[in-house]
């Protein structure tokens, strides 16, 4: 996509912020899939990913294409796909979950065998919901398994918030260095 922007895909387990973070920072509405499925004993709706969010947005002039696509097993024949061509990947990981270290791991590998030429962010959701996620030990741990990459914080449903973690992955990039 030489003239058409780049790509950037979002990739984490469900609930770990990828339509939130894609929603908050497009230009215009996201085709997203998901479902509104009927939940609990009080009929609320919830949503839930099935497939893929797109959107794009103009970040300081720069044309993005931003991909969601589910980080769990099942999903993976869609992966390839998605990555092709993408230069960056956003792995995100709720900090709430009791395997956040080994999952984000996970997909560092997956993807990186998927995108070696992508640079590679991480970001953290959910972490004032999750009084007993250390963030230093997550970014310790990704250090020690080879992973030596930006990790940031951030409420992906923030632009602001969303918008600092691409500046960092673009600038990255933009350094050449990919995973
Ligand atoms: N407290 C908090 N809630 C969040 C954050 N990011 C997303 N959410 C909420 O978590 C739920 C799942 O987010 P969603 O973007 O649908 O996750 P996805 O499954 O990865 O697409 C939604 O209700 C969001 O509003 C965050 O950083 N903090
Ligand atoms: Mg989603």
């Amino acid at each position: 996509m030489a003239n058409g922007g780049s790509k950037l895909v979002f990739v984490g387990g469900v609930g770990a912020g990828k339509s939130s973070a894609i929603r908050a920072i497009s230009d215009t509405a996201p085709v997203c899939t998901d479902m509104p499925l009927s939940g609990g004993a009080n009929g609320q709706k919830s949503l839930t990913t099935v497939a893929l969010d797109y959107s794009s947005v103009d970040l300081e002039g720069e044309l993005l294409h931003l991909y969601g696509v589910p980080g769990q097993k099942y999903m993976n024949f869609m992966w390839p796909m998605v990555c092709a061509g993408a230069i960056g990947i956003v792995v995100l990981v709720n900090a709430c979950q009791d395997d956040a270290i080994e999952s984000t791991i996970e997909l560092l590998k997956d993807f990186g065998e998927l995108a070696p030429d992508a640079s590679f962010v991480v970001g953290v959701t959910k972490s004032e919901l999750a009084p007993d996620f250390q963030f230093t030990t997550f970014r310790d741990r990704l250090d020690a398994e080879g992973y030596h990459l930006p990790v940031v914080r951030l409420d992906a449903r923030v632009a602001s918030q969303v918008e600092f973690m691409l500046n960092i992955l673009l600038a990255y990039h933009h350094a050449g260095m990919p995973l």
